[in-house]
């Protein structure tokens, strides 16, 4: 059992989920090349939401990915098209990096009829079942259960896929969390529960939460796999989710990830941001995600600077068309609210 003191020094050594930089690791050029592709999408359509929003051309809830990219690109490229992926409200990210088109991602955030949920669901309720994202939920901690329960679906119909599930540091501390591991442990399923720790669960740090400040541990009560992830550095986050995906298709069942990372902005669009310095803010942002992949790229000789500029052209380009596509795209019509509503015909307790 580890020591009072023992256990008080593994903290102290990563106050605030902060881990040292893990090392750099070399993977292909086209891998490179999606990650810095990827995550430069995913930034610049939210900076772009962003704006938006104080247009109020987006209104309601608005979670932003910023500074986070590297969790939802790295683990892309460690998983197959076939496995499913699940996440709580800041869900933006993901579905971009699976390749979900930016127009109904944009449109959905304008809530208009084109958008992934028809414009039904807004920004914290982004489906694709096209790239097997299943979305988008804004119950903290609802997903975990869901995930596992999507992991049993493939273990039962022998697909050989896993789920991966996303989920905040907030969710960690709900009884669904502990109830959905024991299971997920004992029936030994294919799911990467992965906490994407950002230091704070809207104004609340992880330290104001819990004694336990290493989230990783937590699976340690349950006999689950579980490691802490440099989630600034994609090389890293690629390497520890292809470990976890190894043991969950060897039927070997679930792994617990704690991502470090860190959201540049606010928790939602209206966030003071009283519990932060700016200096911590900065100390982050000099780890950029996307800087790291683009030295990488360039001190590996995969591309030049001029090569990156296009790519960001590009990526500027897409961006602006899903803003004309989601701006000229018409609400949904009215009658829309009684469709895709679930009810059970042959509901026995209904009383009219
Ligand atoms: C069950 C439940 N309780 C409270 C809320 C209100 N709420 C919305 S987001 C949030 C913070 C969650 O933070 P975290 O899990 O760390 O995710 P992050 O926003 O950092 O991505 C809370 C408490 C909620 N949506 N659901
Ligand atoms: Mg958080």
């Amino acid at each position: 059992m580890a020591s009072v003191k023992e256990k008080s020094e593994r903290s102290t050594a990563k106050q605030n989920g902060k881990a040292p930089a893990a090392a750099k690791t070399q993977h292909p050029k086209e891998r490179y090349m999606y990650w810095y592709e990827s995550m430069q999408l995913q930034r610049k359509f939210e900076e772009k939401a962003g704006q938006l929003y104080g247009q109020q051309k987006i209104r309601g809830f608005c979670h932003l990915y910023i500074g986070q990219e590297a969790g939802s690109s790295g683990s892309y490229t460690a998983l197959t098209k076939d496995d499913k992926w699940i996440t709580a409200y800041r869900d933006h990210g993901i579905p971009l990096a699976l390749g979900s088109d930016p127009n109904a991602v944009m449109a959905e955030l304008f809530a208009k009829q084109t958008g992934s949920s028809k414009g039904k669901g807004g920004s914290m309720h982004i489906f694709d079942k096209s790239v097997n994202f299943m979305g988008g939920h804004g119950i903290v901690g609802a997903q975990i259960p869901m995930g596992a329960g999507i992991a049993f679906a493939e273990k039962y119909n022998k697909t050989g896929n896993l789920c991966i599930c996303f989920m905040g540091d907030g969710a960690v501390r709900q009884g669904a969390f502990h109830e959905a591991f024991n299971m997920a442990m004992l029936w030994k399923l294919p799911v990467i529960f992965v906490v994407e720790n950002n230091g704070y669960a809207m104004g609340t740090s992880v330290e104001r939460t819990s004694n336990v400040t290493d989230l990783y541990t937590l699976a340690e009560a349950y006999d689950m796999p579980s490691e802490p992830v440099d989630a600034m550095n994609v090389e890293a986050v690629h390497e520890a989710v292809s470990r976890a995906a190894e043991r969950a298709r060897a039927d070997e069942g679930p792994s617990f990830l704690e991502f470090r990372t860190y959201r540049y902005r606010g928790h939602s669009m209206s966030d003071p941001q009283k519990y932060r310095s700016k200096d911590e803010v900065e100390e982050y942002k000099r780890r950029d995600p996307i800087e790291f992949v683009k030295a990488r790229i360039l001190e590996l000789g995969h591309a030049t600077e001029e090569d990156l500029a296009a790519i960001d052209q590009k990526i500027k380009g897409i961006v602006d068309e899903s803003v004309k596509f989601a701006d000229e795209s018409p609400f949904p019509d009215p009658s829309e609210a009684y469709k895709d509503v679930y009810m059970q015909q042959d509901y026995p307790f209904l009383m009219e």
